[in-house]
């Protein structure tokens, strides 16, 4: 596969890829659709607007927005601006907006008109002087605030006035999280974005130009991101795209109008959508490929969607830090129930506790090379040294490979948890719960459920006599649900007198996930 030239913008790229065909649809979103060609001009008129600002190269600019068509206007203005965005969860609490917002030191954000209260209230807790710049607020721009769409009334810059960026230059950030500590701004360059199309989006998934491309999963995700951005635009396809929440309902209602031939979801959905009675029929849709990432996809769930809809779901893992999906399975290589083999272009490394590879059948720690590794955690320098160690990125997940040289996910290195696809910290719920004043102390584990799928669970000790009733349950999940995005809060509480520590009092989260096992 070609390298991307030194000199190279990857907003630019993406335009000069798609003037072919300036009346193809780029993006159709639940009120108004896009042509490769008003795609390209509000891009360029995004671009002068936030120089406009005063924002300048690889300043920072956060976008809080759900996926309409003002995303990807937003995101590939910046770019080709060489302004540097960072796409950020749409459902977190206000606190975490003001860390980005300080950690980042963002000179603006653009935020959807329904997340602008949250976000400023984020700016004024941050003390931060960004400029607020609202998508979608028609006639109720709050004060002070910048309209989105007066934004790209500004004169566009020409189709050869991107910032002249080299390939290895940062493009943008997303934050990832850990098990401890706060969130860390990952920062990707121009270049990774065109690998992650150039050895995973078009040779693995297969999209192409006739295509019309869905993703459950929002464009601030680094799976997202891939699936309804980098790889559609790569190859001039149609991307739906969708602001609400991904219910089974929401889902099939694009899956029946706009039919899409490439659907990219995590497993919690292809799980809850073969659930539902108003599943639609094989004939009412028109599938060809699926791709499924975030968490382990049960073997059953594949088989039963392949058989319902006559398409393969390729079940992969990707990560914040390489971008995309470097472990995959491929059409006509399917083995449900593991995670595939490596995406060509990627290495992988199982290795022991001293770093030493393991033989297949032992399980081991992650260990990825492949060119579209993240350069850094900003500001991070521990984090990132344990991260990323030269050419290899440590993942935190465990694996083994078998003989055949398919590879099988058996677990996080860490007490991390995979819950809908995203990371849960247990340490972070943890303290959630423990501001409650009833709660004496707590521990966080994963459990499976019924299809094999990880939910929260939390074990809690309550302080002097109180009562572990339903109403306890009621009012400890409604605390922590007011703390954290919604994926996090304990879906099942156990009361019990004490929790199992070492000797040193650290609690022993392995004896509580035996008792669940
Ligand atoms: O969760 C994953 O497997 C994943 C896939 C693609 C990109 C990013 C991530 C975290």
């Amino acid at each position: 596969v070609q390298s991307p030239s030194e000199r190279f913008n990857f907003a630019r790229h993406l335009f000069d890829i798609n003037r072919a065909r300036p009346n193809k649809t780029a993006y159709i979103d639940d009120r108004e659709s896009l042509d490769y060609a008003e795609l390209e001009l509000r891009a360029r008129r995004c671009a002068a607007g936030l120089l406009a600002q005063d924002l300048r190269l690889e300043e920072r600019v956060l976008l809080v927005m759900h996926d309409t068509v003002d995303m990807p206007v937003a995101l590939l203005g910046a770019l080709f601006a060489g302004i540097v965005p960072v796409p950020v969860n749409t459902l977190l609490p206000m606190e975490d907006y003001a860390y980005m917002l300080q950690h980042s030191g963002a000179r603006a954000v653009i935020v959807s008109a329904p997340l602008a209260d949250c976000v400023s209230r984020a700016l004024a807790h941050a003390g931060s002087s960004a400029r607020l710049i609202v998508s979608g607020a028609g006639d109720a721009l709050p004060a002070g605030a910048i309209d989105f769409h007066a934004l790209l009334e500004a004169r566009p810059l020409p189709e050869d006035g991107n910032a002249d960026t080299h390939r290895d230059a940062i493009a943008f950030w997303l934050y990832s999280s850990g098990s401890t500590g706060k969130p860390k701004g990952t920062v990707h360059t121009h270049a990774n974005l065109y690998w992650t199309a150039a050895l995973y989006g078009q040779p693995v998934l297969g999209v192409r130009e006739d295509d019309v491309v869905f993703s459950a999963a929002k464009l601030f995700f680094a799976y997202g991101l891939g699936n309804a951005l980098t790889f559609p635009l790569s190859v001039g396809a149609t991307t739906v795209l969708m602001a609400e929440r991904p219910t089974p309902q929401a889902v099939f209602q694009r899956l029946v109008r706009h039919k899409p031939t490439v659907f990219a979801g995590v497993p919690t959905l292809y799980v809850s959508m073969l659930a539902s009675s108003e599943l639609p029929a094989r004939e009412d849709t028109a599938l060809r490929i699926c791709a499924s990432a975030g968490e382990m996809l049960p073997r059953e769930v594949g088989e039963r969607f392949k058989s319902h809809f006559g398409a393969d779901i390729l079940d992969g893992i990707g990560s914040t830090e390489m971008l995309h999906i470097f472990l995959s399975n491929r059409s006509g290589d399917i083995r449900y129930g593991t995670t595939g083999r490596p995406v060509p272009g990627y290495d992988i490394e199982l290795r022991d506790e001293d770093g030493r590879p393991v033989p297949a059948g032992d399980v081991g720690d992650l260990y990825i090379r492949g060119p579209s590794a993240a350069l850094m955690y900003w500001t991070n320098r521990d984090k990132s040294r344990v991260t990323f160690q030269g050419e290899w990125v440590k993942s935190g997940d465990k694996y083994v490979m078998d003989r055949d040289g398919y590879y099988t996910y058996a677990g996080r290195s860490d007490d991390m948890l995979k819950v809908s696809g995203q990371y849960v910290s247990p340490i972070e719920v943890e303290s959630a719960l423990i501001a409650h004043p009833s709660v004496l102390e707590c521990a966080v584990v994963g459990k499976p459920d019924a299809d094999g799928l990880t939910k929260t669970m939390a074990y809690v000790v309550l302080r002097g006599g109180q009562n572990g009733d339903a109403a306890m349950c009621i009012e400890l999940k409604s605390f922590v649900k007011t703390r954290l995005a919604p994926h996090k809060y304990p879906r099942e509480f156990i009361f019990v007198d004490d929790l199992p520590k070492t000797a040193t009092g650290k609690i022993q989260r392995f004896k509580l996930r035996a008792m669940e096992g």
